[in-house]
């Protein structure tokens, strides 16, 4: 007999994100078996019938519901995952922490500010645990970022830079709206590639790089009218398809941000780099198991950019997978915070980015659309970030 705790998971969203999630829960006892906690995949929610049923025995849920509300309603769940559009985001995240369950949800948290402060309002009135998949943070690499900035081996930081490229949606023939291009429909994401895309880059940022302050925003909509999948009506576009911006942070540094889904050639191309007064630090997703570190103070005729392979066990989570050499990929950062929140459970620390971490990105996002919209300097109001 297990003497392992059951963490009961009632899934809600079967797209791309509900396999990812699905993948982390049924991943996470193999190779982090001394854990206390341990996922059970009790049920999942979809509205579709037998898509959902579908999945579940693709997946491995016990069963299935077709009304979030039901499964929000079931004694048998301890946790809901929300990984349904953005619209509805709040209202299954207020609703499933006035039940007392805790809460995983996609990011990004909300449409906007409004929104997340209610969810973080709901939640904290609860005392419910809460997790936003702002998943990058927990890949080795990213994480052992994380360790050399705060280690001080960078010194005064100067720059922060980051880019999430795209290329998908280029042609003006694909649609707004309905399943698959939600993400294209104002009304179902809030913004386009500032919540989907550079949501992923700011929490990173903010993460090691403390709080972002102001901002300052270009955005473009380069086709303008889409065919909306649930009307059939050509309407007018309401996301930004691209979005740069650049800011300063509260310790000082510059920071550049680009993000775009018309850049032809790149499918999913992530990237930061970060200088200090002492050492610079870059990673890209595509090469997501490198982490390129410059030190200045090496000497002068070996110095030069080093390609630090994170495969090793004495780095972040890689003692839990193969042998140092051998690399792992995208979907381990979800497994990742898998076992993280389970952690959380352990220790009763907040599983960050939680609901508040998530709600300071969500301001400098809604920063971001009102400067580009007022073509004017914004304050995020983000005095601290949690580090
Ligand atoms: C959009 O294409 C997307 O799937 C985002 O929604 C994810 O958050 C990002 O990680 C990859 O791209």
């Amino acid at each position: 007999m297990s003497a392992k705790k059951d963490l009961r998971i009632g899934l809600i969203g079967t797209g791309f994100m509900g396999r990812t999630h699905s993948n982390g829960y049924r991943r996470v006892p193999n190779f982090f078996p001394q854990l206390a906690y341990n996922p059970v995949l009790k049920a999942v929610c979809s509205r579709n019938r037998e898509k959902v049923q579908a999945f579940a025995d693709q997946w491995g849920y016990e069963s299935v519901e077709t009304d979030w509300r039901a499964l929000i309603a079931r004694d048998d769940i301890d946790a809901v995952d929300i990984c349904t559009p953005n619209d509805s985001h709040a209202e299954i995240a207020i609703a499933a922490a006035a039940a007392g369950k805790m809460i995983l949800c996609e990011k990004p948290l909300a449409r906007n500010v409004a929104e997340a402060e209610q969810m973080v309002e709901a939640a904290e009135k609860a005392g419910v645990q809460t997790t936003v998949w702002y998943n990058y943070r927990r890949i080795p690499a990213v994480t052992l970022a994380k360790q050399i900035v705060d280690s001080g081996k960078l010194g005064k930081i100067f720059h922060y830079r980051a880019n999430f490229l795209q290329d998908w949606t280029i042609s003006a023939d694909v649609p707004q709206g309905g399943t698959g291009t939600w993400r294209m429909d104002v009304d179902a994401a809030g913004s386009g590639v500032t919540g989907d895309l550079l949501a992923h880059c700011i929490d990173t940022a903010m993460w090691l790089n403390g709080a972002i302050s102001d901002v300052s925003a270009v955005t473009e909509t380069f086709v303008k009218e889409r065919m909306h999948q649930l009307t059939g009506k050509v309407q007018p576009v309401g996301i930004d398809d691209a979005c740069i911006f650049h800011c300063h942070f509260a310790n000082g540094s510059l920071g550049l941000f680009e993000s775009t889904r018309y850049a032809r050639g790149h499918k999913a191309l992530y990237t930061f780099e970060i200088n200090g007064e002492h050492a610079s630090i870059r990673w890209d997703l595509h090469d997501l198991n490198r982490l390129e570190y410059f030190d200045h103070s090496d000497e002068s005729i070996v110095r030069g950019w080093r390609s630090i392979h994170v495969t090793d066990g004495d780095q972040p989570y890689m003692d839990k997978w193969w042998v140092p050499g051998l690399g792992i990929g995208y979907e381990h950062s979800f497994i990742h915070q898998v076992a993280d929140f389970l952690k959380s459970l352990e220790t009763g620390e907040p599983c960050s980015p939680n609901f508040r971490d998530a709600l300071e990105t969500q301001k400098v996002c809604e920063a971001v659309i009102e400067s580009a919209n007022t073509r004017s300097w914004k304050d995020t109001g983000v005095q601290t970030f949690t580090m």
